[in-house]
């Protein structure tokens, strides 16, 4: 049995045409079912459904033997417990640092709101920066409109969110899209499978970014 996590929403929306490609589809929608474990028309592959922040533990753990996950998600897990072995150009987007329209620097330490603590500590770091960091869950927004934070870290597509809450996008930490990624021992028991699925998939996302 091959299994491969996949978070609901954007990332499986622009996976399964890719899966379906490499000939793989879910017997049932995945986005209606309330099943957890989806099978596909391959008897030997099935899809996982969980929150995109915990692909990683679940292909890192060999719960799944393969995962899609978006960088900014990756860079946050860290670690060298997975191979990242394709670019999928899909979910792309851009981590950025933002803040309040017009706001004065902060005359103490920069306090940072974000849900990615790992990659903020890292950032401020490699610039000598000393910042307090603030870990939230979500509508990491609203930090700086309540005095909570003076920026935020976060990702960002047409920067409509931050637009709607007085906010702009400052510095790109980096460019984001979705990775294929798979367990270290699947990769060794089942060379040749997962080696075909990546390059199925590798097909797929080649034809669908040529000229
Ligand atoms: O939603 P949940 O808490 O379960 O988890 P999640 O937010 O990590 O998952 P999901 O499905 O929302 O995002 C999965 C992946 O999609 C992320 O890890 C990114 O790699 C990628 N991605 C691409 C995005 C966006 N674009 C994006 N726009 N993830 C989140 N957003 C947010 C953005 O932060 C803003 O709040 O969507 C909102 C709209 O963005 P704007 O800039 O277009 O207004
Ligand atoms: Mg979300």
């Amino acid at each position: 049995m091959l299994t491969i996590a996949l978070s609901k929403g954007r990332i499986l929306d622009d996976t399964l045409p890719l899966l379906a490609d490499a000939g793989i589809v879910p017997t049932e929608d995945p986005d209606k079912s309330r099943k957890l474990i989806i099978p596909t028309t391959q008897d030997d592959v099935r899809l996982l459904i969980v929150r995109a922040t915990d692909v990683p533990t679940y292909v890192e753990h060999g719960a799944a033997d393969l995962g899609v996950a978006g960088k900014d998600v990756l860079m946050e897990y860290g670690g060298q417990g997975l191979y990242e072995p394709l670019d999928l150009k899909i979910a792309q987007c851009k981590l950025m640092t933002a803040g309040a329209i017009g706001a004065p620097a902060p005359k103490g330490r920069l306090r940072i709101a974000t849900k990615f603590v790992n990659v903020a500590k890292r950032y401020y770091a490699e610039q000598g920066r000393q910042v307090d960091i603030i870990k939230l869950y979500g509508s990491m927004e609203l930090a700086p409109l309540v005095g909570l934070a003076d920026k935020i870290i976060d990702v960002v597509d047409t920067g409509n969110t931050l637009r709607a809450n007085g906010l702009e996008p400052q510095d790109l930490i980096a460019n984001i899209s979705s990775r294929l990624v798979v367990n270290k021992a699947s990769m060794k028991m089942q060379h040749g499978r997962i080696q075909a699925l990546i390059d199925s998939l590798r097909r797929a996302v080649e034809s669908r970014h040529r000229g």
